[in-house]
């Protein structure tokens, strides 16, 4: 039996993603896609869509009633750049909403929650290199705050109240389908927009500022398969550890220069700098690879492959 699925922010990058892919899965009636507002056309034209708002309990128990759902993938919220410039929206969202759908779920409204969390959570004091699932976590940023307090409470009330919620502690994500958002990691999407169409770009990080990235296909099938996997095969109910690759901006560039030459690459650090200087270089993700058979696939030069060949097709440009 198909699953009934509520998307909570599918205009996001993500969530835009993971509703055609759920759709292509399950079937487009058996996935709603909802958010607070009609910001993304191909999203609300696409099939079902609701306005949701993702910390109005009502709202989403009125959304999860007319479609009798009975999974909820929670992708709304205020990522790591903008959660510094306005701190009390972001708590209030990424909190409030993970509260409904947790309550949702221990009143036995739905069956099923997916929700993400970060290596946001982890901070200066986190072992930089092949970060492990468990280690000190004293996060710097309010995004990282509220995935370090949500991973716990995602943990509490599937213990004491049997909620079956599944997390993933996601890298910097790489995709070319919408433009780049509130996040640190999103200079490495709008490195390809710009090397598209301006053949330069200046990057808000140092060039040495070495991240884990991961392209969106890789996201959304480990996204599906935690969700897929039986039971008691998740065995971590706080979040797991995610891991593709990692890069420098210095890299990037470089692997960008492969295809077009004549791109140059200048830095004018920001604010940004301290947020990524406070998250790990590279993360062990054994738990995931061990629990439920998970393995990227996309490296970095897979990704300016797809990166510049998708975008020149968006800007109608052509990259040699
Ligand atoms: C951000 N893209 O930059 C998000 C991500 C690891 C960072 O959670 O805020």
């Amino acid at each position: 039996m198909n699953p009934k699925i509520l998307i909570i922010g599918a205009c996001g990058q993500i969530g835009s993603e993971l509703t055609f892919k759920l759709r292509s899965i399950y079937g487009d009636e058996n996935v709603i896609a909802s958010d607070i507002s009609y910001s993304n056309l191909d999203i609300v034209n696409s099939g079902f869509f609701e306005i949701v708002d993702a910390q109005d309990y009502a709202s989403i128990k009125g959304c999860v009633e007319k479609y009798n759902i009975d999974t909820i993938y929670l992708m709304a919220a205020i990522l790591s750049a903008t959660g510094e410039k306005f701190p009390m929206k972001a708590w209030d969202l990424n909190m409030n909403s993970l509260f409904h759908v947790l309550n949702l779920a221990k009143a036995k409204f739905i069956k099923q929650i997916f929700w993400p969390s970060s290596i946001a959570v982890f901070g200066p004091s986190t072992p930089t290199e092949s970060t492990p699932q468990y280690t000190t976590m004293e996060p710097t940023t309010v995004y990282g705050i509220t995935k370090q307090v949500g991973e716990r409470w995602c943990e509490y009330y599937n213990q004491k109240y049997g909620v079956d919620v599944r997390s993933l502690r996601y890298p910097g994500i790489i995709s070319w389908k919408t433009q780049p958002g509130g996040g640190t990691t999103d200079y490495a999407v709008d490195i390809y927009h710009k090397a598209v169409i301006d053949k330069k770009y200046d990057c808000f990080l140092t060039e040495n500022t070495k991240l884990p990235m991961m392209f969106m296909d890789d996201a959304i099938k480990a996204t599906i398969d935690i969700m897929s996997a039986d039971n008691d095969v998740v065995k971590i109910r706080s979040s797991y550890n995610l891991a593709a690759i990692s890069f420098t901006p210095k890299e990037v560039a470089a692997s960008i220069k492969q295809h077009i030459p004549e791109f140059e690459i200048s830095y004018t650090p920001d604010y940004r700098q301290a947020i990524a200087d406070s998250w790990p270089k590279s993360i062990n993700d054994e738990e995931a690879r061990e629990g439920w058979n998970w393995k990227y696939t996309f490296s970095l030069e897979d990704i300016t492959k797809k990166m510049l060949f998708q975008l020149e097709k968006k800007y109608n440009t052509t990259v040699k």
